[in-house]
């Protein structure tokens, strides 16, 4: 399929389908659907889930297969890494000899090649969401999906309840996160202060950014010693074999993460739902317990002179104060009384988010403009990203917010039209930044154009 001509530099909506589908199709080596070429030509694991979601609006078998070949690269101990490597391409760094988890430890696996770190679980999330399409759809499609839909339960459950044994092991409703890639959101500003305590051993091995080559705008990716702590992390992971345990007893960036736990507990939400139709009565219980939990824990973190969930250092214990989108993790979760609800998006939508004056159209920036540390071009520090759009549009529409939904994502669409479903945006004038043809920005713009929409939101 050739990608539909952009008139005067603009698609027409009912291109923009086509066209997106067209670039998930160049990213597919037929096996994975990369995040984008090259920058990303390996399965990152929540692009991985974004991108299934897109690619079930035309192909439910192919989206199935997506998620079972992030799945093969799932640790013994449940964990899904954050990066499961395609071992034909080397254009990434740090790449599988760097991290060389199964070198280090038994519960990565041998057969193919994993980062040690993971990422929001949203895959519950994008399950139901592909579940939802293809009952709407029927036939042997649908067939396919349901028995497909019984045998990744396991290995999400599994999932699950390493997050909970691992990263939670006191119990307190709140995701720990040893990286910043963990939270998916790399170098935002939530980070600053976790990673101002990162000192770089004289040991880092010497590297080379691929990066940099790749997005050669060095303003757009983060700098040089914001990476070389990025990288030292993984010195320290290597040193404790990838132990969680070991590493949260001395590791030195240790925090909790509020938005990895709202969606965890949407995930949770959606997981007892699907053990429910397995007739899983125990599990069910099981993962509603672990929904309201987290649910609590996100709660727990919300700033009242904010109103918005804050991280926690937990070497310092000093809460996080910069406003960022993942301040509005209670919209994701749900769990609010009507007031703070309100209170809250009434925050969203005014004009310090949504309606700051000089956005170019209504959309959720990852830092607020109105914030000292705001960069609108900088990575995580102020551009939006049109995943991140589509998970808080969800999360409105499944919260009754349906106005406000509708405007995100009305907005993100417009910015869209350019065609060049690009990896983030400058909010002020909507140009695209990163790399171009990113698969996760195409997946959300398919899922939201997608002609027979299933019935229920991503999250609910
Ligand atoms: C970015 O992260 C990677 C590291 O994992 C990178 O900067 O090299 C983030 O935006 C992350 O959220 C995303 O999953 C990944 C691939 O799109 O890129």
């Amino acid at each position: 399929m050739s990608a539909p001509a952009v008139v005067a530099g603009r698609l027409p909506r009912a291109g923009m389908a086509e066209a997106a589908a067209a670039v998930l199709r160049r990213n597919d080596t037929g096996r994975i659907v990369r995040p984008a070429v090259p920058l990303y030509p390996h399965q990152w694991s929540w692009d991985a889930a974004f991108i299934a979601v897109g690619l079930a609006t035309f192909d439910l078998r192919r989206a199935c297969a997506e998620l079972d070949e992030l799945f093969r690269g799932q640790w013994r101990t449940g964990m899904v890494p954050h990066i499961v490597f395609d071992p034909t391409d080397p254009g990434y760094f740090p790449g599988p000899d760097r991290w060389a988890c199964a070198e280090l430890t038994a519960d990565a696996p041998s057969e193919l090649r994993t980062s040690g770190i993971c990422q929001p679980p949203v895959h519950a999330l994008a399950v139901e969401r592909i579940l939802d399409r293809a009952v709407h759809r029927g036939g042997d499609d649908a067939r396919h999906v349901g028995a497909w839909a019984v045998n990744i339960y396991p290995k999400l459950l599994a999932w699950h309840r390493y997050l909970v044994d691992r990263r939670d092991p006191a119990g307190t409703g709140l995701l720990r996160i040893c990286h910043g890639w963990e939270s998916g959101m790399d170098n935002s500003p939530r980070w600053d202060e976790c990673y101002s305590r990162v000192v770089v051993g004289a040991d880092l091995p010497a590297y080379e950014r691929l990066d940099t080559v790749v997005v050669p705008r060095q303003s757009q990716r983060p700098r040089a010693q914001e990476y070389d702590r990025y990288v030292w992390l993984i010195e320290e992971l290597k040193r404790v074999g990838y132990d969680e345990e070991r590493y949260f007893a001395g590791g030195s960036f240790q925090a909790t993460d509020v938005f990895m736990s709202a969606i965890f507990a949407a995930a949770n939400d959606s997981l007892a739902r699907l053990a429910g139709a397995l007739e899983r009565p125990q599990e069910v219980n099981e993962l509603r317990r672990y929904a309201d939990t987290y649910r609590r824990g996100v709660m727990s973190s919300v700033d009242p002179h904010t109103f918005l969930a804050a991280d926690r250092n937990l070497l310092t214990g000093e809460l996080g104060s910069v406003p960022t989108c993942a301040g509005f993790a209670p919209l994701v979760c749900g769990g609010l009384d009507s007031s703070e609800q309100h209170r809250l998006v009434a925050l969203l939508r005014s004009p310090r988010w949504m309606s700051h004056p000089q956005l170019t159209a209504p959309v959720l920036a990852s830092t607020s403009p109105q914030a000292r540390g705001f960069r609108r071009h900088a990575y995580w520090r102020g551009p939006t990203w049109p995943a991140m759009n589509w998970l808080f549009e969800q999360a409105l529409v499944a919260r009754g917010e349906h106005e406000t939904a509708a405007q995100l994502r009305e907005a993100t669409l417009t910015i869209l039209g350019d065609g060049s479903f690009a990896e983030y945006y400058d909010p002020f004038n909507g140009d695209p930044l990163g790399t171009a043809e990113h698969s996760w920005t195409a997946a959300v713009a398919l899922d939201w154009l997608g002609d027979e929409k299933a019935a229920q939101p991503a999250v609910q």
